[in-house]
């Protein structure tokens, strides 16, 4: 049962070279000496069976990355023994996204490489930035679920967490985002086009999954083929996951479909020949493609097949993983716990129930039972679009026995709702998991809060929002299993390897325990007033705005003034999350010194990255809208060396990593009440940037962590969002305030998209005619008087610098390892198990 009780920290590892780790290795200690490391030598040459005149940067990665590879590979299998004879309790944590990013640096990182690759760098003198960029960036994943969950294995491994990753193998990732004339283009991310080297195929774990239909492929879409039951092959392809320190090597384990070989044969005997192959292109389809649409769920049959794909192929291979080691069925709670990252693996529930009722032959009280003390359940958004329901016919086609399943545990909630609630059937209604009326839909959110014994959201506010609106009958029924467990990133990635001089500085105060332990930063506070110090952070964010400045200078032909404030909004493009309202704030700074040349006003680059969903139109238009008013405050004559502004293209982890470091000043702006968490707030927080936000989702915690006072916080709370709602009028703002209705004239009047009338209609249409759901009018005002108050502390270095170094003083709480501590102890009931 889930507690609100605070996670008594699991203890970390300190840091230790693993000079465990290379004696392991087959080949004795590894040397770097020379130039010549013969690992690296020998996978240069052979793996690839290339001349030394053909060997280009891209091989010299792969023999590097097979090289870290190596050496990792006993310390990882050491890793599986090690749990398989202690056969200790498993986290399995399963998920539609893992936004890993490139991993190289981040294992040489981990593994305590470091100083060994330095000198192999040095000695070979080969171009290190150039050989790393050859990796691609894994983007299994669409934005902060995605990338949480990426940070979730880096802290359960460096904690020594028995812990199991289960995604997709998606062919193509996210998509690459070009821009064009100012629009969002998308480009396939083709991402396994060369052989990936951190990953291992093992055919022989795979698992077949049963569906009640057939398939084909018919204009790029998935057709069902009624009544013609059908098998799929999961192939797992694992990856290893370096915990800090290198003692823990855990295991992402991504699954790909093939069709099972049978098949083929009974079809090409029948002189099938192609429609065998049509089938085996069907099969493949299932994880070819990551959908890269974060809110809505629009009823995409591949994405239902996908969903229940991996739950199938991850529950069989844990279940069989347990049956090895295990003999009664009522074990599974104490030896397994599941965690579902969204409702996107909630057919687990299903399928679970499905294994102990027909494979385990359990009576239906026990098998509910165990699968609710075994499932857990995490919630991401409130937002209703993006709450998944899936037409029940679907689960008549492919699912029949899932159906039967889901059914009978609708048949009992609907009794307990009436139990408890005589009469009220209204209630039973809204709570129950089979939304009548109309196309009958499963509810996928209503069935994991029912099949799970926690359930929890994702910061305060957020988790108080889910229990007491969002879903309130449930959390009436079930009050003991909604908790909180606001959200964290991993220190290692965010501050440790992308920040060098951030860290250095904070290593030479206080050392480098903070790197597993982050709640030691507070030891910075007092250094707040040492002007040493002070010059150090203040140095140290100077290096990396140049070094940001260089790279974006070598990579696209920009040039940005490391002297400028740097102003970033980086996220997903969603009408919430309000870069729309950054823009309108940007207008009236450009408007204020148009009328007045001579304003006092502190230069300030302002950066834009984020990705907008394929077919969200009004994302496209505000990504269009950004880039249009680029170009006019960068050329005009007025205000171009006062204001800049730049929208990154294709923002990605590898991007986050460079921009985040290099930031003064992070927008978190979102709408109170619609972010659930946020997850950039807080790399921006550690790595000393001040925030400008609304008090919405974890940055409400972070303000409190920082001090108030800390935090350039404005706008309306969801309190007042939700009350004011009823009766807002945006025409209010603008017929009421001089510079909103100015800005929004000046918008209108084409000055941004001279000949694209259509940019300034949608605009009007969101902000004035469509009435402003996401009120930015309400808010812009009070984001003015607060981007004031921040810029006149700007003027002042040193005291932006203390609260900065306040700011980072504060960052603690933020660390995943702290969020995984307390699922661990609060929800999973789990133990650190360590290697050997
Ligand atoms: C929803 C859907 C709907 C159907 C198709 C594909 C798809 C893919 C992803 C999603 C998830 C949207 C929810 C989400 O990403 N939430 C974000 O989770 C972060 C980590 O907890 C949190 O920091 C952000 O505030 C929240 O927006």
């Amino acid at each position: 049962m889930a507690t609100e009780h605070a996670a008594s920290h699991t203890r970390l590892p300190r840091h230790d070279a693993p000079d465990d780790l290379l004696p392991q290795y087959g080949c004795g200690p590894i040397k770097f000496d020379g130039g010549s490391n013969a690992l690296f030598e020998r996978h240069l040459l052979f793996d690839n069976v290339l001349a030394p005149s053909e060997i280009g940067n891209r091989e010299r990665y792969e023999a590097i990355a097979r090289s870290v590879r190596d050496i990792l590979s006993q310390r990882w299998q050491q890793t599986e023994e090690t749990y398989n004879r202690e056969n200790p309790k498993r986290i399995y944590y399963l998920s539609m996204e893992f936004l890993i990013g490139r991993s190289l640096r981040n294992n040489v990182l981990n593994l305590g490489l470091d100083p060994l690759a330095r000198r192999f760098f040095n000695e070979t003198q080969l171009d290190e930035l150039a050989i790393l960029a050859e990796e691609p960036d894994a983007g299994l994943g669409n934005g902060g679920l995605g990338r949480l969950a990426a940070c979730f294995l880096d802290s359960m491994a460096t904690m020594q967490l028995p812990a199991m990753g289960y995604g997709l193998r998606y062919e193509y990732g996210i998509f690459k985002q070009t821009i064009v004339d100012g629009w969002q283009r998308e480009q396939p991310d083709n991402w396994l086009r060369r052989p990936d080297p951190w990953e291992v195929a093992r055919p022989h774990l795979a698992v077949a999954v049963e569906l009640g239909c057939s398939f084909e492929v018919r204009g790029g879409n998935l057709k069902a083929i009624v009544g013609v039951p059908s098998t799929l092959l999961g192939i797992p392809y694992d990856r290893p996951v370096v915990g800090y320190g290198g003692k823990t090597i855990n295991t992402l384990r991504l699954w790909a479909s093939a069709t099972p070989d049978s098949f083929d044969f009974q079809e090409f005997s029948a002189g099938e020949f192609v429609g065998a192959l049509a089938e085996r292109l069907a099969a493949d389809t299932v994880t070819r493609v990551l959908y890269p649409d974060d809110s809505t769920s629009m009823g995409q049959g591949l994405r239902f097949v996908q969903e229940y794909f991996l739950v199938a192929s991850s529950l069989a291979d844990l279940v069989r993983r347990f049956r090895a080691n295990n003999s009664d069925w009522n074990d599974l709670p104490d030896k397994v716990a599941i965690q579902l990252n969204d409702t996107h693996p909630s057919l687990a529930v299903a399928e679970l129930m499905r294994i102990l009722l027909d494979k385990g032959n359990l009576a239906w009280e026990e098998s509910w039972e165990i699968t609710r003390r075994t499932l857990a359940y995490t919630n991401h958004t409130l937002l209703p679009e993006a709450l998944e329901k899936w037409p029940l016919r679907w689960f008549e086609l492919l699912l029949p026995r899932h159906l039967e399943i889901i059914l009978e545990i609708d048949r009992r909630l609907r009794e307990e709702l009436l139990a408890r609630w005589p009469d009220d059937n209204d209630r039973a209604e809204r709570a129950s998991i089979v939304e009548r009326g109309g196309a009958r839909l499963v509810r996928m959110a209503h069935l994991a809060i029912a099949g799970s014994h926690s359930v929890n959201g994702v910061a305060e506010i957020h988790s108080r929002l889910l229990r007491d609106v969002t879903v309130r009958d449930l959390a009436e029924l079930y009050p003991d299993r909604f908790n909180n467990k606001t959200n964290g990133v991993t220190p290692r990635r965010w501050l440790l390897l992308s920040n060098p001089d951030l860290a250095g500085c904070i290593n030479e105060a206080i050392g480098d325990r903070w790197v597993t332990d982050m709640e030691r930063l507070e030891t910075l506070r007092p250094l707040a007033e040492d002007g040493g110090f002070v010059s150090s952070v203040r140095q140290a964010k100077r290096a990396a705005k140049l070094r940001f400045a260089d790279w974006l200078k070598s990579q696209a032909g920009i040039s940005v003034d490391p002297d400028t404030i740097f102003d970033s909004q980086v996220k997903r493009i969603h009408e919430y999350k309000r870069q729309l309202l950054n823009g309108l704030r940007i207008v009236a700074l450009y408007r204020r010194l148009r009328e007045n040349p001579h304003l006092d006003i502190e230069p300030r680059t302002f950066f834009f990255a984020g990705k907008a969903a394929p077919a969200y139109h009004v994302a496209k238009v505000i990504i269009k809208f950004l880039n249009n008013l680029g170009d006019t405050i960068n050329g005009d004559p007025a205000t171009r060396d006062r204001l800049r502004l730049v929208f990154l293209p294709d923002y990605c982890v590898s991007v986050a990593e460079r921009l985040i470091p290099a930031s003064d000043v992070s927008n978190q702006i979102s709408t109170a009440g619609y972010e659930a968490s946020g997850t950039s707030n807080m790399k921006f927080m550690m790595n000393g940037a001040l925030t400008i936000g609304t008090r919405d989702g974890a940055t409400i915690e972070m303000a409190a962590a920082a001090g108030e006072e800390n935090f350039f916080l404005f706008g309306l709370t969801a309190e007042q969002v939700a009350t004011s709602r009823g009766w807002y009028s945006p025409w209010w703002h603008y017929e009421n305030e001089p510079e909103t209705r100015a800005v929004l004239d000046l918008i209108m009047s084409g000055h941004f998209c001279r000949h694209e009338p259509m940019i300034g209609e949608t605009l009007r249409n969101i902000l004035l005619a469509g009435g402003d759901p996401y009120m930015h009018l309400a808010d812009l005002a009070s984001y003015m008087e607060a981007d004031m108050r921040l810029q006149s502390l700007y003027s002042e270095p040193d005291a932006w610098t203390r609260r900065a170094i306040l700011n980072i003083a504060g960052s603690g709480k933020f660390s995943s390892d702290r969020t995984i501590a307390e699922y661990a102890s609060d929800i999973w009931n789990l133990e650190p198990c360590l290697v050997r």
